[in-house]
């Protein structure tokens, strides 16, 4: 399939309204909207938040506020649209009763209450539909919840700092973040858009972390998972006593795969493994490790404790700058 360079900027449009939605629609994926008619963009639309109008409803809306006609334009969607009676009426209908003429879509999608169904429903009503464009870029964006339809398991991402020499804590001190401010700005970005936080034991012990987004504007906050089999950690710990959620998990524990499944039916499509090292070893051995956020800080511990993660099945995709560390994102 040949696309032209209009379409491709059509829908890295779509792509680009959909984020507005971030962090605000989970368990639903992104998904942007944009209609053109004539060879002009008449209206755009996106999830925005669960609940809410689904993009292709909001698009509609758009251009009808904005006074153009719907009828024969063409619609670029970044997800097959949905043809069920969900949270909202299907989109396939809204498309139809808008007289859209043909749709263009990115990615299929891969919930079972949909799957082929919306692009067949179009088709038989008469409207043109192609697939396909920018569908890596839209899988890229919507991962977690591809991940999460295919595995009914989340997304995991592991974030830890280290300093100079590979060191993740340094015993000479008391607990201490040694990262910079900034840095961790960028960390509660991170926090924002999974759905839950989980951490080992010690590190409740050692540094009694809160675990929550603080320093961007959030919503809602994530579960914190605390695994904690021997029932070790402090009564009196902030992930106990805020008031926020967390799962603190004692003698039931059964092991990783089983405590992803259980966060997979909880709906939970990604989870930030924020440590302490013995915890994200046991992730990374059981090969249960999909994405790995090191941040690199030049800082040098007087009594270092050495990670030794082994990241030989992982390859380096990105690297970034959050503050003063450097930022290295692993993939398998
Ligand atoms: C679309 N357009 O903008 C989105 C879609 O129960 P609901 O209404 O929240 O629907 C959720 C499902 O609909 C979600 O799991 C996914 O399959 C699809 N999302 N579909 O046509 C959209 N967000
Ligand atoms: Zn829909």
């Amino acid at each position: 399939m040949t696309w032209s360079a209009a379409q491709r900027e059509y829908m890295s449009r779509a792509l680009e309204v959909a984020e507005k939605g971030r962090g605000q629609v989970r368990p639903n994926p992104l998904v942007g909207c944009v209609l053109v008619k004539d060879g002009f963009v008449i209206a755009e639309g996106w999830h925005d938040h669960l609940g809410g109008l689904h993009a292709e409803q909001m698009a509609i809306h758009d251009a009808e506020e904005k006074g153009h006609n719907t009828n024969g334009s063409t619609a670029y969607i970044t997800l097959e649209p949905c043809n069920h009676f969900g949270r909202t009426p299907p989109c396939t209908e809204a498309l139809l009763w808008a007289g859209i003429g043909e749709v263009i879509i990115a990615h299929g999608d891969p919930n079972p209450l949909v799957r082929g169904d919306g692009i067949s429903v179009l088709e038989e009503a008469g409207i043109k539909v192609q697939s396909g464009l920018l569908e890596n870029e839209a899988a890229e964006q919507m991962r977690e919840f591809l991940h999460w339809c295919e595995n009914r398991r989340p997304y995991v991402t592991v974030k830890v700092a280290i300093d100079a020499n590979g060191s993740v804590d340094d015993l000479s001190k008391d607990a201490a973040r040694f990262t910079s401010d900034e840095c961790l700005k960028h960390v509660h970005n991170l926090r924002k858009d999974c759905c839950a936080i989980l951490v080992g034991a010690n590190t409740v012990i050692r540094d009694d972390p809160s675990l929550t987004v603080r320093l961007v504007e959030s919503e809602r906050q994530p579960i914190r998972v605390v695994i904690d089999p021997n029932n070790r950690i402090d009564p009196n710990s902030k992930v106990l006593n805020d008031g926020f959620a967390t799962r603190h998990l004692t003698s039931g524990f059964r092991g990783l795969p089983a405590l992803l499944d259980m966060l997979g039916d909880l709906e939970i499509q990604r989870l930030l493994v924020e440590g302490g090292p013995t915890t994200i070893n046991y992730f990374l051995e059981e090969g249960l490790v999909d994405e790995f956020i090191l941040v690199q800080s030049n800082a040098v511990h007087t009594t270092p404790v050495n990670s030794n993660f082994d990241l030989t099945s992982f390859s380096s995709v990105e690297e970034k700058t959050w503050g003063e560390e450097s930022v290295k994102i692993y993939t398998r």
